[in-house]
């Protein structure tokens, strides 16, 4: 079963989930984790406003519930990294762990391990190729958000035609990929819009600039970027403003970091597709304790999206993401 999750009805949501009768994972017993009511988050990296939101939305949650919740992230968007933490949960696991893998392939075996020590295992924001060691998994419409991307940015150009850049992070992170898979698709209705490929940055903001650079020198008609996540956003921003194209290239950006949102207010971004890392955060303890109580539990819930443009920003900025709770 997936269920959609609307902004402000969180309440509303888990009454539903409660009631829901299909598609339903039972709790099971947790083995060594009974009675545990100690929950671990391992976001996808450190200090980073979307999953500092995620953070904040999960412990305000496990708090209402009754449970602590420990958040251990790596330095860096990494697999290996992301590895040694989740192999650091060791002989003393949590009941439940949120988890956002960094990589769809690499991540499988680790969170096997814990989940076969009695762990429930709930994938917030990214996911497994194979989704089904997790009881639920919880993320935007990723898809969904890339064609909101190329249709906005096809709002913007309006009927000027023009070549567009699509900045991805890391091979094997299924939330970009998604983004790009749908902004490809949308872009293939308008014509007047040409799609010079895709571009790697390893999460990295210089990178993401560097390749702007690039691009502006190689194709002169270069019109619009979308950037799949903060990272790529915050990088595009630096090429554009080092080469002077701030406003004359359209930037589409992913996530709403305060630096986005600054760069929204000054002109850097054209619009922003803001996601709900608090929403996800929250409902990932939700579904983690429902599974450990024996409630029902959904396996698939899609958190809502918002596209943000300079006129509409002061009325969505509860969509803004924080630095810290
Ligand atoms: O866009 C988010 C997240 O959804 C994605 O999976 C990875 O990048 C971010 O954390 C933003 O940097």
């Amino acid at each position: 079963m997936k269920k959609v999750l609307t902004a402000g009805t969180a309440v509303a949501a888990a009454v539903l989930l409660a009631a829901c009768g299909s598609g339903q994972v039972g709790g099971g017993s947790g083995g060594a984790v009974q009675n545990n009511k100690q929950l671990a988050l391992i976001p996808g990296v450190q200090a980073e406003p979307f999953y500092i939101s995620m953070q904040c939305g999960a412990e305000a949650e496990a708090k209402k519930l009754g449970y602590t919740i420990t958040t251990q992230a790596p330095q860096k968007f990494d697999a290996a990294l992301q590895t040694e933490k989740v192999n650091a949960l060791g002989s003393n696991p949590p009941a439940a762990l949120l988890i956002a893998p960094t990589d769809d392939t690499a991540m499988l075996a680790p969170i096997q391990q814990v989940a076969n020590r009695g762990t429930k295992i709930v994938q917030v924001d990214t996911s497994l190729k194979d989704s089904s060691i997790a009881v639920s998994s919880i993320s935007s419409n990723n898809t969904e958000g890339g064609q909101l991307a190329a249709k906005t940015l096809a709002d913007l150009v309006g009927t000027k035609s023009g070549s567009v850049l699509v900045l991805d992070t890391i091979a094997g992170t299924s939330t970009t990929a998604a983004r790009v898979q749908g902004f490809s698709d949308e872009l293939k209705n308008h014509p007047n819009l040409k799609s010079i490929g895709v571009q790697f940055t390893q999460n990295e903001p210089e990178q993401a600039a560097a390749k702007v650079t690039a691009a502006l020198a190689s194709t002169p008609d270069l019109i619009g970027i979308f950037a799949t996540n903060l990272n790529t956003g915050e990088g595009a921003a630096t090429g554009l403003r080092n080469a002077g194209k701030i406003g004359q290239v359209n930037l589409v950006g992913f996530d709403a970091s305060p630096s986005e949102v600054d760069g929204l207010r000054n002109g850097e971004y054209q619009a922003l597709i803001a996601q709900d890392p608090a929403m996800i955060g929250q409902q990932g303890v939700d579904q983690a304790v429902a599974a450990l109580e024996n409630k029902p539990v959904t396996k698939t819930l899609t958190a809502p999206l918002h596209s943000i443009t300079k006129t509409n920003m002061d009325a969505n900025s509860q969509y803004f993401y924080k630095q810290q709770c």
